[in-house]
């Protein structure tokens, strides 16, 4: 009634902004990622029938409040799939994911919790299953369950049962890189849930993200396939920022984008005009990602480091999809 997953983040370079259905979590777009070496979560779930209710720790500490509700809900899922509905967990995660890089923590910190969760119940589920049900703690997640690329597929039907992620090319695949920039910047005032829902309500340009995106994959999964490092770069930069307008039109208007990360963005942007190809992402945050390949990994970091307002970078490869230990 034990067990420990390891469970590593993601960054999305065809992002999921945009719900169909809040409480199942459905997207209204299929979402692409690579999942990342350097950061990761591990959680070892305990169901005992001595507990009358769920216990979490992070980092050794006891967590109560949203983050604790957002776990006991999820469990809940879990012991509904496995028919025993009582039977209460103790849940322990460790966090290998730098908060200050900017990297939602939920992708590993749910992957991981459904992994050990499930497995400690006694479901053995195939990856898509486990996919599906890790969606349901927080959509970004479900593309964690597999290492190198992966896609999440929206589906179509209203009950959930055909969205989840799929693997597009393994880890091995193609050794491309991730540097996370992290920058001085404010803490942000609208989380992703909250920014994402008032961008579907509100924002007259989110009908044409949702309607640009197929040809954003399309594109990036023949880059992907042929390795064309330029070619993925230039969509995810686009279909990045394409996300990011949407909020501008929203009501009230808001962006994640910050000056130091304008001063980000443009310093990648004059990398390549030196002939370096570089190549940015950003999430619900002010911080920046930036894709490069092996070969130019020390010229890519010593740029970054030298830009004002940089306070740290961070250098990740792809990594693996869930692993038990
Ligand atoms: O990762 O409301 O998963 O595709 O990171 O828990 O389903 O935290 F930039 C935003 C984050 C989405 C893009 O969404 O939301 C991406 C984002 P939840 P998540």
């Amino acid at each position: 009634m034990r067990a420990t997953a390891k469970a590593h983040t993601n960054i999305a370079l065809i992002k999921y902004w945009g719900k169909r259905d809040e409480s199942l979590i459905l997207p209204t777009n299929n979402s692409l990622s690579v999942t990342l070496d350097g950061f990761y979560t591990e959680t070892t779930v305990a169901f005992n029938e001595a507990l009358k209710q769920d216990q979490f720790t992070l980092d050794g500490q006891s967590i109560s409040g949203v983050q604790y509700d957002r776990v006991t809900t999820f469990l809940d899922l879990v012991r509904d799939v496995a028919g025993k509905k009582n039977l209460y967990a103790a849940v322990d995660s460790v966090n290998k994911v730098p908060t200050a890089a900017g990297f939602a923590s939920s992708a590993s910190g749910f992957a991981a919790l459904a992994a050990a969760s499930a497995r400690a119940i006694g479901l053995s589920l195939t990856d898509q299953e486990l996919s599906r049900i890790t969606r349901q703690g927080s959509g970004s997640a479900c593309r964690s369950i597999y290492g190198g690329f992966a896609e999440w597929e929206m589906g179509k039907r209203a009950d959930g049962s055909d969205s989840y992620a799929v693997p597009i090319a393994p880890v091995d695949h193609w050794d491309i890189r991730v540097a996370a920039v992290v920058l001085n910047a404010t803490k942000k005032k609208v989380s992703s849930r909250e920014g994402m829902k008032r961008t579907v309500d509100t924002s007259p340009f989110f009908a044409s993200w949702v309607e640009s995106n197929p040809v954003d994959l399309n594109g990036i999964k023949a880059g992907i396939k042929h390795r064309d490092f330029e070619k993925v770069g230039e969509i995810a930069e686009a279909n990045c920022l394409k996300m990011h307008a949407t909020t501008l039109g929203a009501n009230p208007p808001f962006t994640y984008l910050q000056d130091t990360t304008l001063t980000v963005m443009q310093a990648v942007q004059a990398m390549r005009a030196n002939g370096i190809p570089a190549f940015f992402t950003i999430d619900a945050g002010p911080n920046v990602k930036v894709l490069y390949l092996p070969e130019n990994e020390r010229t890519v970091e010593k740029t970054l480091r030298g830009i004002p307002g940089v306070t740290d970078v961070i250098l990740s490869k792809s990594g693996q999809g869930v692993t038990y230990l």
